[in-house]
């Protein structure tokens, strides 16, 4: 039996050792198609934006990767880049291809009815396992931003059979050790068909593909009021939940803070994570951030992310698994929800203060921050050149 000590120790190791990846692009200039706000002290390189990632590391003790998107951070030497984040204690994690900001994929990308726009597809994806090799990533995401317009546009079945074939391609490129992540998102940029437009979608080209091909989920790319947690538990069942992108929605795709829209919703997410054991590092699940701050300081609202998730994490680390089952079992409806909402409803903020100070972090990661005058240096330190932003 556990003891109540033993269960809180328990709690604490995994909140410890919890780690979740940063994306490059929430260090660099953001916005929405109405406007890019330019903020003093961006990064003007991908050396800068990894500064940043170990900024949001120092600090929280849990962002120890960062995701980069290639062609936005392209750099001549992987090598360098790498051993740049190694010196700064952070690594490289996954590798996101782009396969929406290039003239040639007006009409689709992998799914485009012209082979040469197809091929060209591929082949970014050939280069960035090239970028993997440099850097040691292990994972390549791809979402597909393909789809259609208008009814009658293209055939829909025929886009499925040149995607599976284009994945297939690129599948057999990968090395060993190397994962493929398949994200979907249900529109946007286009508005009557998507090619991945969900969970299943995804996965059956996963299935298609072999073991190593994992679906992400990213939580703002579902239509509004559907249920997530039952889709992250089924993906777990299944093996193949690869990896979140963490942000947080109103409307659409807001890619605000993971956790600032809808808290509870993150809880639930996070108990089905804990309840199939999932948040330890060997299940797999990649736990990335997909964020852009558009109007918010970029390093204090990473930090406020990697926080937002902990705190989700650690609420669901709190259910009391063995009274819940017991209650499940014996049909008590009020009881098992009771159960679930005096997890939800503890202010763990004291609890994950300790964690910090047993790391030798502390207490308040945003407060350090802010005294450790680091953003005030950069806004000083970087004039000139190019601030970094969605196509920089
Ligand atoms: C997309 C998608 C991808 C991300 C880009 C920046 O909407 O969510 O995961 O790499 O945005
Ligand atoms: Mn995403």
């Amino acid at each position: 039996m556990t003891t109540p000590a033993t269960a809180e120790n328990g709690v604490r190791d995994a909140l410890a050792a919890q780690t979740i990846e940063l994306p490059s692009w929430a260090f660099g200039n953001s916005g929405t198609r109405f406007k890019v706000f330019n903020q003093a002290g961006v990064p003007r390189d991908p050396y800068e934006k990894i500064a940043d990632v170990a900024q949001v590391h120092a600090y929280t003790g849990a962002a120890p990767r960062v995701s980069l998107h290639i062609p936005w951070d392209l750099v001549d030497d992987y090598d360098a880049l790498a051993a740049h984040a190694r010196d700064l204690g952070v690594s490289i994690g996954a590798i996101n291809s782009n396969l929406f900001q290039d003239d040639d994929y007006m009409l689709g990308s992998l799914t485009h009815p012209d082979a040469r726009v197809r091929a060209k597809a591929v082949k970014h994806h050939l280069d960035c396992i090239d970028v993997m090799r440099a850097t040691g990533s292990t994972d390549l995401k791809l979402w597909l931003p393909d789809g259609t317009n208008y009814p009658g546009q293209d055939d829909i079945r025929a886009r499925q059979d040149r995607l599976a074939d284009g994945l297939a391609e690129i599948y057999a490129a990968l090395d060993e050790h190397h994962r493929l992540l398949l994200e979907y998102k249900f529109f946007e940029p286009y508005f009557y068909t998507m090619d991945i437009p969900d969970w299943g979608t995804s996965l059956v080209h996963c299935l298609a593909l072999g073991e190593r091909a994992t679906v992400v989920l990213d939580t703002g790319h579902h239509a509004p009021n559907t249920n997530i947690e039952f889709i992250v538990a089924q993906l777990i069942r299944l093996g193949r939940l690869g990896a979140f992108d963490f942000n947080s929605r109103f409307y659409a795709d807001d890619d605000l803070m993971v956790g600032a829209a809808d808290p509870f919703q993150l809880f639930r997410i996070m108990n089905e994570i804990v309840g199939a054991d999932a948040l330890r590092a060997e299940s797999g699940v990649n736990f990335m951030l997909d964020q852009c701050h558009n109007i918010e300081p970029k390093i204090q609202a990473q930090i406020r992310s990697v926080m937002n998730v902990q705190e989700a994490t650690a609420k669901a680390l709190l259910v009391d698994r063995e009274a819940l089952r017991a209650a499940q079992t014996s049909g008590d409806v009020l009881g098992a929800n009771g159960l679930l909402m005096d997890a939800y409803n503890t202010d763990v903020r004291p609890l994950l203060a300790q964690v910090r100070q047993d790391q030798g972090l502390a207490a308040d990661p945003i407060a350090a921050y802010r005294a450790s005058g680091y953003g005030e240096k950069i806004i000083a330190e970087r004039v000139g050149g190019t601030q970094a932003g969605w196509g920089a």
